[in-house]
């Protein structure tokens, strides 16, 4: 198969907390055929695409909180936007809040293929934030109460003619889920990402947010020679202002494209699978020059 396409990052804007998901869905399928129209083959939507990001508040009531999972994939209201992609001839990552037929709770993302067959999932595995309400806080961060741990490691599929990783919003600012991925032989990692501007814990760092959000991705990329595009939920959703700078990233940790909003954006690029090899076969040739008898302490 061919291993240069063109690949999309589909930046939403905010979405309210009473936004149906059929509307999403909607914003989803016309940033959809904005890049198809671009000759895209591949659509990354953000993390939690299909509702307002709810970890930011404390919910008490079980079937309130219920309501933010999709207890199937596709769900009536996805249909729409597996049908479309499909007609177009489209894959696509979406992130959502999974509940399983057992009763578990993860922050989940699927690859689903040009015919609309899921081919890949992957849960979070640095959950973020915290478990109890903190009231001092002017929104919460409750990722670490409402899911659970991530049980899948960190999958890498064939599609797209390579091999294709995922990855969800804190995962892209630890090394070790860029290099498990790659270790796995990931050409390219999607991710989507819902980023406030305002870290209550540390607000001397608000004015890094974009900053801290490039060096991981660019240095991700480039420490494994692959291919990262990466998707924010952005703007004031509900008060919070969340981070746009969806990017898409060479395997040399140039950005090859950028988001100049923080709203419902495409941004498109031509990717080339086969240029992972300019830094795998030179200075990071793991084969030659990786040391792993020497790094021990990082899975002790
Ligand atoms: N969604 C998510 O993982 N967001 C975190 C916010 C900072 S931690 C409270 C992130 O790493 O971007």
């Amino acid at each position: 198969m061919n291993r240069k396409f063109i690949a999309a990052a589909a930046q939403l804007g905010p979405i309210g907390a009473d936004e149906p998901r059929s509307s999403a869905v909607s914003r989803m399928i016309s940033l959809l055929r904005e890049a198809h129209s671009r000759g895209a083959k591949l659509v990354v939507f953000p993390e939690l695409a299909l509702t307002s990001f709810f970890p930011r508040w404390f919910i008490t009531n079980d079937d309130e909180l219920a309501g933010w999972f999709e207890s199937e994939m596709p769900s009536t209201d996805t249909q729409l936007l597996f049908d479309e992609a499909a007609r177009l001839g489209i894959a696509f990552y979406l992130g959502y809040a999974e509940k399983t037929k057992d009763n578990h709770f993860f922050n989940t993302s699927i690859l689903v293929d040009n015919t609309a067959n899921i081919v890949g999932k992957y849960r979070k595995i640095h959950l973020p934030g915290h478990q109890e309400n903190e009231s001092w806080r002017p929104f919460q961060h409750l990722e670490k109460r409402y899911f659970e741990k991530g049980n899948l490691g960190f999958p890498v599929f064939d599609a797209l003619g390579g091999k294709v990783g995922m990855c969800i919003c804190n995962d892209r600012r630890w090394p070790e889920t860029w290099r498990v991925l790659a270790l796995g032989g990931a050409e390219l990692v999607v991710l989507g990402y819902n980023t406030p501007l305002h870290y209550p814990p540390a607000p001397e760092h608000d004015h890094l947010q974009y900053f801290h959000n490039e060096l991981c991705v660019q240095a991700g990329a480039y420490q494994n020679g692959l291919w990262a595009i990466s998707v924010a939920k952005a703007g004031l959703e509900e008060g919070c202002e969340l981070i746009g700078g969806s990017m898409i990233t060479a395997p040399t940790g140039e950005v090859v494209a950028r988001a100049a909003t923080v709203g419902d954006e495409v941004i498109t690029a031509l990717i080339d699978l086969d240029r992972c090899a300019e830094i795998r076969r030179n200075i990071f040739d793991f084969a030659q020059h990786r040391q792993p008898d020497d790094y021990a302490a990082i899975v002790k």
